[in-house]
């Protein structure tokens, strides 16, 4: 496990483990450079949205990842293009991390027939098999399960990829999670379990929902190798993820990490927070992972402040287009609507 170094407050409580922070590895200008412009990438496009929403061009459930981005980046570089990714409803980030044409997510935020899942899935269904993105799923924990099988067929194959498979703080309460562990375990199957934990599932905290707060303990009753990971840092995250996916790929099965995250935004667009002080997320802001990878960058003189605004000129250009492109795409034609979906032929209760 990591040195540590830090104990971060978690949920207005000291947590009692210490995540394992950044070590003193030295990352690569390149990787930097990525971090730095695929989370702001995710960032923008996401205020984006969030706007969008606010004119109701987007509708429906719309969950945003903003002050999450190091967790989808620092997974991203820690991993091959091969590997395999799934979450839940909250998913635009990851895809953008992956390299998915912004374009085609923004038009399945708009429920346009160019979006990646047809207009058909809307914001908590993106799917991208360009950059072995399985989803955006909706339904809490659900893609526990799936994520080990997916996981399973690449052991079966030989392939020597891995997959990915987040979920939520609140999902970690569903049975599935534990019979997944049981198997995933068991069969040292290629899979990194990751709970983003952000401290809340909608408006209920970790506290007020479970004993043990502690979630990467959860591993424990299945000998799974698990650690804490300060997700504010998108350098502890590409660490937690390497040493992972190094079992992973050695034989030695599945790692559970915790990453220590947090959302500025409400759950969803209608969400008053309540349950939150303002000064807890200000003090999450303070650590903004962006900022930090940008305080980075300048101190090694990876890059000046002038590069960084050139950057971020050009992010900003990629997100307007994706805007226009969603904006003059068409909707779906009414008999999509009969297109795939699923239909077992021989059903016995099928009526004609
Ligand atoms: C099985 C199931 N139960 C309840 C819900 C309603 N629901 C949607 S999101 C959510 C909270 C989940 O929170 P968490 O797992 O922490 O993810 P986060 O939203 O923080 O990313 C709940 C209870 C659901 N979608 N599925
Ligand atoms: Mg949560």
């Amino acid at each position: 496990m990591a040195s540590v170094k830090e104990n971060p407050k978690q949920n207005g409580k000291a947590s009692e483990a210490q995540s394992a922070v950044a070590t003193k590895v030295q990352h690569p200008k390149e990787r930097y450079m990525y971090w730095y412009e695929s989370m702001q990438l995710q960032r923008k496009f996401e205020e984006k949205a969030g706007q969008l929403y606010g004119q109701q061009k987007i509708r429906g459930f719309c969950h945003l990842y903003i002050g999450q981005e190091a967790c989808s980046s620092g997974s991203y570089s820690a991993l091959t293009k091969d590997d395999k990714w799934i979450t839940a409803y909250r998913d635009h980030g990851i895809p953008l991390a992956l390299g998915s044409d912004p374009k085609a997510i923004m038009a399945e935020l708009f429920g346009k027939q160019t979006g990646s899942s047809k207009g058909k899935g809307g914001s908590m269904h993106i799917f991208d098999k360009s950059v072995n993105f399985v989803g955006g799923h909706g339904i809490v924990g659900a893609q526990i399960p799936m994520g080990a099988g997916i996981a399973f067929t690449e052991k079966y194959n030989k392939t020597g990829n891995l997959c990915i498979t987040f979920m939520g703080d609140g999902a970690v309460r569903q049975g599935a999670l534990h019979e997944a562990f049981n198997m995933a375990m068991l069969w040292k199957i290629p899979v990194i379990f990751v709970v983003e934990n952000n401290g809340y599932a909608m408006g209920t905290s970790v506290e007020r929902t479970s004993n043990v707060t502690e979630l990467y303990t959860l591993a424990e009753a299945y000998d799974m190798p698990a650690e804490p990971v300060d997700a504010m840092s998108v350098e502890a995250v590409h660490e937690a993820v390497s040493r992972a996916a190094e079992r992973a790929r050695a034989g030695e099965g599945p790692t559970f990490l915790e990453f220590r995250t947090y959302r500025y935004r409400g759950h969803s667009m209608s969400d008053p927070q309540k349950y939150r002080q303002k000064d807890e997320v200000e003090k999450y802001k303070l650590r903004d992972p962006i900022e930090q990878v940008k305080a980075a960058i300048l101190e090694k003189g990876f890059a000046t402040e002038e590069d960084l605004a050139a950057i971020d000129q050009k992010i900003k250009g990629i997100v307007d287009e994706s805007v226009k492109f969603a904006e003059e795409s068409p909707y779906p034609p009414a008999e999509e609507a009969y297109k795939d979906v699923y239909m077992q032929a021989d059903y016995p209760f099928l009526t004609e």
